[in-house]
């Protein structure tokens, strides 16, 4: 790959990408696409014509890659994943393209900022959290790097919910992001396939018929993701629900009962209708079981097509499809592999099983019980009957392959399907997604099953998109890099390490201080026009942002606030570091405790941002609403990132990723990436407390480990006499008795047992803080030795090690 960036690489057509012939482009889609004359033009109008524009220059190398897959017979991989969290795409499409500089010009020639535009983007959120996220950073990478590759998801109506605060407490409202129209989006009617549910079984010359008792259309919406430097680009194919034409009750409808008529038609619309807003399991729920089915089914259906298109044996299928499961959602992959080349393709079972499992790949996200899935085996019959009886042969047979063990690990048990057991015996290669969490999927989730087939388990830890996460979110410092290492770290981005030296050069220092700055200046800004909150730029920002959940222990960081505020108030005079404590993410609508958390949050913000005595010392910000586009501006301007998950508990993170390769010094506990965050930035940068996973283990294991480390902790005893006093919740004393019982008397997550070592290390923050030229020294450094963490890396060694399929560039 060229190190220096070659527009004449970006299309074939190099005088496109000149500014006249641009702006030529741009001009002529808001006059016959959008229908406008450049006076009367909105910015709505604006920002469709110049997507349409940027699109435009997309297709080209979109249908050179797709041309020479196929000229050429190659491998692909088909990443399977029921989210897919992209945010705004034309920025990152621009910068993919090398179009910034000019779209920038031509704008300005209009009186127009290109940033003002982009803003109106609303944000694909077609996902909770990292998961999605990662799914995201992998298609950028995949183009990036030029594996032939398809996403694929579902085209949900309603991406996650719209957070904002009512008295502290979260509400939810219905997210709409198609509400207007989707630039990227090329509807393709005629990939379409039947997805069936329900319905019974026969028996046939000993193999069995399903009907399905209905069917449901799945319709292909096709997005082109272009790599850097618009070498590759691949396809994310997002299915949409639409009911099949005999749903319409026409009888009905005639005889005037139109709102029954048109029922059949709302349920099949149902399955790609909202995005289950939970990032653990929600069990039993029929219409989850349906949308992962549906995705899987349509796409195992579409990929089964392309193949035989160029194919005629399918015992080659492992040559030509690499299928990788994102988590367990999509892991009746399986069983409908199995079920197609058994009774449509007339494979013997074993065979076929064979076959599938050297297709399939699963990437484990996460070891808490409670997000395992597991579905009832009365639902599968219901809804999955021939995949239920597949499934029950392969339990058979995973038995027999125990031999006489005593307690075998099953695929069905209680009643209920293992989707995770399902997923390991049906795919070639388990992945973790970090190096501690890959040891502990192999001793405590899947044990039996590693020491039955070792080396199938394998170690990929997460990594981020460069492109996104610091060339778009943070142009201060990507210039910055640029002007002092020159171009080409955008995909090699080891070579941030050129940096190194530089952390000892103090003009240099200097520049990367005014880089924060300018980082934090725009989120300064943009936080105030957004939600009218001023902050001061001079204090330490110190943030944790991502999913609520008790074992991210957001409550360990509001608690540790607290105690600093109770600090601050007996000796305000003692020289304390400034700091703005900000933080934000979504909880589960239905998860209580997560939801008391962030109003505990709310009510601490109220109390210390209206204290005159600290304000200019300590603030608690809440932006309601965090997502992909609220990160890009937030984490550039961090100074801290809070990554303080109870060991053993966060499968890796990758928010800790972006903080980091932003300039961010890291307080966390060894967990997940955490650990080898670390090991590359050097422990003498990285502020690290609390326990280990094993001292976890023990100290849960202690009777009364709660109560014994509240009764050693002065400092958090008055924060809980606080809390419980209403000193936050004047209005009503008790908000917290739940809160407040749960520390005292069970603490799973063990805040109080790292509470004082947290302080410690925050106190080590501060004094840090103060000597500006050794943070900015540790900061430099954690940039500069963040190189392995580029999702280019992750996805070359998905090829290597699980797809064994090679780059086409
Ligand atoms: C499953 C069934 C029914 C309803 C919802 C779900 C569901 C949905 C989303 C279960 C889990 C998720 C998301 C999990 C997730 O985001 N895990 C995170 O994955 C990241 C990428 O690997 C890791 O960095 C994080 O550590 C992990 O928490």
């Amino acid at each position: 790959m060229s190190q220096s960036f070659d527009t004449r690489k970006l299309n074939a057509n190099e005088t496109v990408n000149s500014a006249p012939a641009f702006r030529q482009a741009l001009l002529r889609h808001l006059q016959y696409t959008v229908g406008k004359s450049p006076q009367k033009a909105s910015i709505f109008d604006w920002r469709m014509a110049l997507s349409h524009t940027v699109r435009d220059y997309a297709v080209d190398p979109w249908f050179d890659a797709t041309r020479r897959t196929w000229d050429e017979d190659r491998k692909r991989v088909y990443y399977l994943s029921m989210e897919f969290l992209i945010g705004r795409l034309l920025e990152d499409q621009a910068i993919n393209l090398g179009l910034r500089d000019v779209i920038v010009r031509v704008l300005s020639e209009f009186g127009l900022s290109f940033a003002d535009i982009a803003e109106g983007e609303p944000d694909a959120a077609l996902g909770n959290g990292g998961l999605g996220r990662l799914a995201a950073c992998y298609l950028d990478s995949m183009s990036t790097v030029g594996c032939p590759a398809y996403g694929y998801g579902l085209r949900y109506e309603h991406g996650l919910f719209r957070q904002h605060f009512e008295h502290g407490r979260q509400i939810e409202t219905p997210e709409n992001w198609l509400a207007t129209d989707n630039p990227w989006d090329f509807n393709r009617p005629e990939a379409a396939y039947n997805v069936g549910f329900g319905g019974g079984l026969a028996e046939q010359d000993g193999t069995s018929i399903w009907t399905p008792g209905s069917k449901v259309i799945a319709s292909a919406h096709d997005t082109p993701v272009v790599g850097y430097a618009g070498q590759w680009a691949n396809t994310l194919r997002l299915w949409a629900a639409m009911p099949s034409a005999d749903l319409f009750d026409l009888n009905r409808f005639n005889a005037g009962d139109f709102a029954a008529a048109s029922e059949p038609e709302a349920l099949a619309r149902s399955l790609s209708r909202v995005l289950y807003p939970n990032d653990t399991t929600e069990g039993g729920k029929e219409l989850r079981l349906s949308q992962e089915y549906f995705l899987t089914s349509a796409s195992v259906q579409d990929i089964l097509r392309r193949y035989l298109a160029g194919h005629e044996n399918l015992l080659k299928l492992p040559e030509f499809v690499a299928i990788q499961m994102n988590d367990t959602h999509p892991a009746i992959a399986g069983p409908e592999l199995i079920r197609l080349l058994v009774d449509e393709h007339k494979m013997d079972f074993d065979t076929s099983v064979s076959t599938v499992t050297d297709v399939l790949g699963y990437t484990n996200h996460t070891l808490l019980p409670e997000a395992l899935e597991r579905w009832s085996v009365g639902l599968m019959r219901k809804v999955l009957p021939r995949h239920l009886q597949i499934i029950e042969t392969l339990d058979t047979q995973f038995i027999e392959l125990q031999g006489a063990k005593e307690n075998p690990v099953r695929l069905i048990n209680n009643d209920q399907v293992s989707m995770g057991d399902l997923a390991f015996t049906t795919s070639h290669k388990i992945n973790g997604v970090s190096a501690l969490h890959t040891e502990l999927v192999s001793q405590d989730l899947f044990p039996v099953h590693n020491e039955l087939h070792p080396g199938r388990i394998v170690n990929i830890t997460n990594g981020i998109t460069p492109r996104r996460w610091l060339k778009l979110a943070n142009p201060a410092l990507a210039s910055l890099i640029t002007d002092t290492i020159g171009a080409g770290w955008e995909t090699d981005l080891e070579r941030l390490r050129e940096l190194e030296p530089y952390a000892n050069d103090s003009a240099f220092r200097e520049a990367f201080g005014r880089s924060k700055a300018a980082a934090k200046e725009h989120f300064i800004q943009w936080l105030a026009k957004e939600h009218g909150i001023q902050l001061p730029a001079e204090a330490l920002f110190d943030a944790q942002v991502k999913r609520l959940h008790e074992y991210k222990r957001q409550l360990l960081n509001i608690l540790w606030t607290i105690a600093h505020y109770q600090r601050i108030k007996r000796d305000p005079q003692a020289g304390w570091v400034p700091r703005v404590k900000i933080l934000g993410g979504k909880a589960a609508p239905s998860y209580h405790m997560a939801k008391l958390i962030i109003q505990l949050i709310n009510d601490v913000a109220e109390v210390v941002n209206n204290d005159p005595e600290t304000q200019h010392l300590l603030r608690v910000v809440y932006p309601p609403n965090y997502g992909v586009s609220m990160a890009e501006k937030l984490i550039p301007a961090a100074d801290l990132s809070e990554q303080i998950s109870t060991a053993g508990m966060e499968a890796s993170g990758t928010g800790n990723m972006k903080f980091a390769l932003n300039g961010a010094l890291t307080i966390g506990t060894l967990d997940g990436a955490n650990v080898e965050i670390r090991e590359q930035v050097g422990a003498e940068n990285f502020f690290l407390f609390g326990l280990s996973t094993e001292q976890v283990a023990q100290r849960r294991a202690q009777e009364g480990h709660a109560r014994t480390a509240l009764e050693a902790s002065q400092t958090l005893r008055d924060v809980l006499q606080a809390i419980a006093e209403g000193t936050f919740s004047p209005d009503d004393h008790h908000r917290y008795d739940g809160l407040l019982d749960a520390m005292w008397n069970s603490d799973w997550f063990l805040v109080a047992s790292d509470f004082e070592d947290y302080d410690r290390a925050q106190t080590e923050v501060a004094e840090c803080y103060a000597d500006a030229e050794r943070w900015q020294r540790m900061a430099i450094l954690n940039v500069a030795r963040m190189g392995y963490f580029s999702s280019d890396r992750s996805i070359r060694q998905y090829m290597n090690q699980i797809w064994d399929v090679e780059s086409a560039l």
